[in-house]
C-alpha cells in the first residue's frame, strides 16, 4: 500500500514537472548528459555554456576555443564540434547556437542589444501585461533572475535596462544600488550589462542639491559621485537611459538649459568608467507646443547634432508617434548624421492588443529595417513584455516577440518567417503540419491587427489611457489635443486624415528627399498610411477604383476575416499538435480577440460612416 502511495506521488510530482505552462520557453531540450565539453578557457561564462552543452547537446564531444584572432565582438564560429569567439560571451552564444542546431560564422549586427523594463519600485510594470515586475526589490527571486538571463542570453540580448523610463529618484539611493549590484552579479555571466532608467532632478529630488541644472557645479559633482559609487558596486555597469522633458518628466529644459546641455553633463560623469547615456527623442509638448507632434522630435534634437559628447546615443522610437500597429519611420534616422542613433521598438504589445491578441511583431520591426539601415545605427532596445506570469509574457504567442527581438538585434537580416519557424519549433514541435500552418498565421496577425485597428493609416484612434480598445469619438477638452482621437483622424462629412504634405503640417518634408517626395503625393504615399499624410475626401478614388469609404469598410471586414482564420485554424487543426494547457490558453485568448476585431471593426465604422454617407 504504502509503495504504492509513494509511486502515485511520484508519478504525479513528476507530471507536474512536466506541466506545460509556459515558462520554459523556447528552451524546453531534454537533459542527454552526452557531450564532453574539452576547453583550456575557463570563466563563469564559459562555465555556462560547458554545461548547458554537457547536458543538453545530443552529440558526443564540443571544444570551446577563445581565439584572438577573430573579430572583436561578440561573433563564434561553428566549424565540426568546436565553437571559437574572440569573447567568453561568444562562446555562450555559439552553444546555444549549436543547440538549435546552427552552425558556422554568425556577428551581431549591433553591439548593443538591450531589453528596456518600464519596471516600476513598487512592483508595478507601465505598459506590462504579464504581472508584477520580476525585480522583486529587497526579495530578489535569484533563481528567476537566473532563468531571465539565460533565456535573454540564448538569443543574444546583451544589457537590461532594469527600470522605467519614468524613473523614480530612489534607484539611485545606495540600498536600491545594492540590490542592482545582486542583479549584475547574477546576469554577468551571462553576457548581461545592467542599465538604470535615471530621473533627470535626482539630486534635487532626494534633498542632496537646490537644483537640478546641469550647469550647476554642484549638481554636476553630485552625478559624479554617484557614478563613482555606482561603479564600486558595479564595474561594468552600462549606464543610463534618460527620458528628460517628456510628458512631464524633469529635465534640462525647466533651467533653459538644451538636451545636449543634459546629456553630456552625465555622460562626462560616465566617461571615466566608459558608461554611456542614452538619451531619448520622445519628445513633444514642450518647446515645440502646437507643432505636429510627429514633427516635435526633430525641431528639436536636430539643431543639436554635432553638440553631444562621443558617449551618448540617442534613442529614438521606430516611429514618429508612438508605437502605432503601423507607422512610417521616424525621420529622426534621416536628420541626425553626428550623433549616434538607437532605435527603440516596443515587445509590450501596448496599442497591439496587449497580452490579449496574438500579433507577431518582427514582421514590423522587418517594415523598419526597409527603411532605416542597420549600418546607421549603433544599437536596439526593445520595451519588454516580461513579467512574473508563469509563461513570462502573459499570452503564449507573445513570447515569440521577445525571441524575435533578440534574433534581429543579433541580425536583422533574418526573415521574420525564418524567426518564427525556428520559434515555432523550439516552443512547440518540428511537425510540418503544425509550423506551416502557424508560420502563416504569426505572418498575418500583425496585418491582421492593422486592419482592425488602423486600416489606411488611421492612428491614435485607442481608449484613453489604457490603449486597448476604439475610442474614434475620443476628445476631452481639458487633455492636450495630442492625446485625442478626433485631433488624428479629423473626419467629418467631406474628408477624414491628416494632411501632413506640404500642404497641411510639412512633416513629409522631414524625410530624405526620394522618401519625402513619395509621402507628400498623395498618388504615390503608400495606400496603408494615406491617411497618416493625407487628408482624404470619401469619395476619394483608390487604386483598384473603389471609394475611400468602401476601402475603409473593406479593411475592417478583411481584419475581422483575418482574425477568424486564425482563431478557426487554431480551434480546429492544432489541438493535437499541442498541449492541452497551452492549447486552451491560447484558444481562449483568440476568442477574446476575434470579438476585439468585432468591437474595433462595429465601433470604427459606426462613427465614420455618421460622415461618410453623409455626402
Ligand atoms: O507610449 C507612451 C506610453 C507611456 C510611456 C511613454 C514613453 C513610459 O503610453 O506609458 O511612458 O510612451 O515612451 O515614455
Amino acid at each position: 500500500m504504502k509503495r504504492i502511495v509513494w509511486s502515485f506521488f511520484i508519478l504525479t510530482a513528476a507530471m507536474a514537472l512536466q506541466a506545460e505552462d509556459g515558462h520554459q520557453l523556447w528552451l524546453r531540450y531534454q537533459p542527454v548528459n552526452k557531450a564532453k565539453v574539452v576547453t583550456e578557457a575557463s570563466s563563469p561564462t564559459i562555465s555556462i555554456a560547458k554545461q548547458e552543452l554537457e547536458t543538453y547537446y545530443n552529440g558526443e564531444n564540443v571544444t570551446l576555443k577563445l581565439d584572438a584572432t577573430m573579430p572583436d565582438d561578440d561573433g563564434y564560429r561553428i566549424e565540426g564540434s568546436t565553437i571559437s569567439a574572440r569573447r567568453d560571451a561568444g562562446l555562450l552564444y555559439g552553444a546555444f547556437a549549436l543547440l538549435r542546431g546552427q552552425y558556422g560564422d554568425s556577428h551581431p549586427t549591433f553591439n548593443l542589444r538591450l531589453l528596456n523594463h518600464w519596471d516600476n519600485l513598487d512592483g508595478s510594470i507601465e505598459r506590462g501585461y504579464a504581472g508584477e515586475s520580476i525585480f522583486e526589490w529587497f526579495k530578489l527571486d535569484e533563481q528567476l533572475i537566473r532563468d531571465y538571463a539565460r533565456a535573454n542570453a540564448s538569443i543574444g540580448i546583451n544589457g537590461s535596462v532594469l527600470n522605467n523610463v519614468n524613473a523614480s529618484p530612489k534607484i539611485l539611493t545606495t540600498p536600491y544600488l545594492k540590490e542592482v549590484k545582486k542583479i549584475a552579479d547574477i546576469l554577468r555571466p551571462y553576457g548581461i550589462k545592467v542599465y538604470l532608467s535615471i530621473n533627470f532632478a535626482s539630486p534635487m529630488a532626494l534633498g542632496e542639491t537646490k537644483t537640478a541644472d546641469p550647469l550647476n557645479k554642484s549638481v554636476a559633482k553630485w552625478w559624479q559621485k554617484k557614478a563613482k559609487e555606482i561603479y564600486k558596486l558595479i564595474p561594468d555597469f552600462g549606464g543610463f537611459l534618460v527620458k528628460a522633458n517628456s510628458e512631464g518628466q524633469p529635465g534640462p529644459g525647466d533651467y533653459n538649459r538644451t538636451h545636449a546641455d543634459g546629456a553630456n553633463m552625465l555622460a562626462d560623469a560616465l566617461k571615466p568608467f566608459n558608461g554611456i547615456v542614452m538619451w531619448r527623442c520622445f519628445v513633444y509638448g514642450a518647446n515645440h507646443k502646437g507643432e505636429d507632434r510627429v514633427k516635435q522630435a526633430v525641431s528639436e534634437f536636430k539643431p543639436l547634432d554635432g553638440l553631444f559628447r562621443d558617449n551618448v546615443i540617442l534613442q529614438t522610437k521606430n516611429g514618429p508617434l508612438d508605437f502605432q500597429p503601423r507607422e512610417p519611420y521616424s525621420p529622426i534616422f534621416d536628420q541626425i548624421k553626428k550623433t549616434p542613433n538607437m532605435v527603440e521598438l516596443q515587445i509590450t504589445q501596448e496599442y497591439l492588443g496587449q497580452s490579449r491578441h496574438l500579433v507577431y511583431l518582427a514582421p514590423m520591426w522587418k517594415e523598419f529595417f526597409d527603411y532605416v539601415s542597420p549600418s546607421q545605427l549603433k544599437g536596439i532596445a526593445g520595451v519588454a513584455n516580461i513579467g512574473k506570469d508563469r509563461n513570462w509574457c502573459g499570452h503564449h504567442f507573445s513570447q515569440a516577440n521577445w525571441y524575435a527581438f533578440g534574433r534581429l538585434a543579433w541580425n536583422p537580416d533574418l526573415s521574420s518567417n525564418t524567426i518564427a519557424e525556428e520559434w515555432l519549433e523550439l516552443t512547440f514541435t518540428n511537425d510540418k503540419r503544425f509550423v506551416d500552418s502557424m508560420m502563416r498565421l504569426m505572418e498575418m496577425s500583425r496585418e491582421a491587427c492593422v486592419k482592425y485597428m488602423m486600416p489606411l493609416g488611421l492612428h491614435h484612434i485607442f481608449k484613453f489611457d489604457h490603449h486597448y480598445g476604439p475610442e474614434p469619438d475620443g476628445f476631452i477638452a481639458s487633455y492636450p489635443l495630442e492625446w485625442c482621437p478626433v485631433y488624428y483622424h479629423k473626419a467629418n462629412n467631406d474628408s477624414i486624415g491628416f494632411d501632413r504634405s506640404h500642404t497641411g503640417t510639412n512633416a513629409t518634408s522631414q524625410y530624405r528627399k526620394d522618401i519625402a517626395d513619395m509621402y507628400d503625393n498623395i498618388e504615390t504615399c503608400p495606400e496603408d498610411l494615406l491617411l497618416w499624410f493625407h487628408r482624404v475626401p470619401w469619395t476619394y478614388k483608390m487604386k483598384d477604383g473603389s471609394t475611400l469609404w468602401e476601402s475603409l469598410q473593406f479593411e475592417y471586414q478583411l481584419g475581422v476575416i483575418m482574425v477568424e482564420t486564425m482563431q478557426t485554424t487554431w480551434h480546429y487543426k492544432m489541438r493535437n499538435f499541442v498541449d492541452e494547457q497551452r492549447w486552451r490558453e491560447v484558444d481562449e485568448r483568440l476568442a477574446d480577440q476575434l470579438q476585439n476585431a468585432r468591437e474595433w471593426r462595429d465601433v470604427c465604422l459606426n462613427y465614420f460612416g455618421q460622415f461618410a454617407t453623409k455626402q
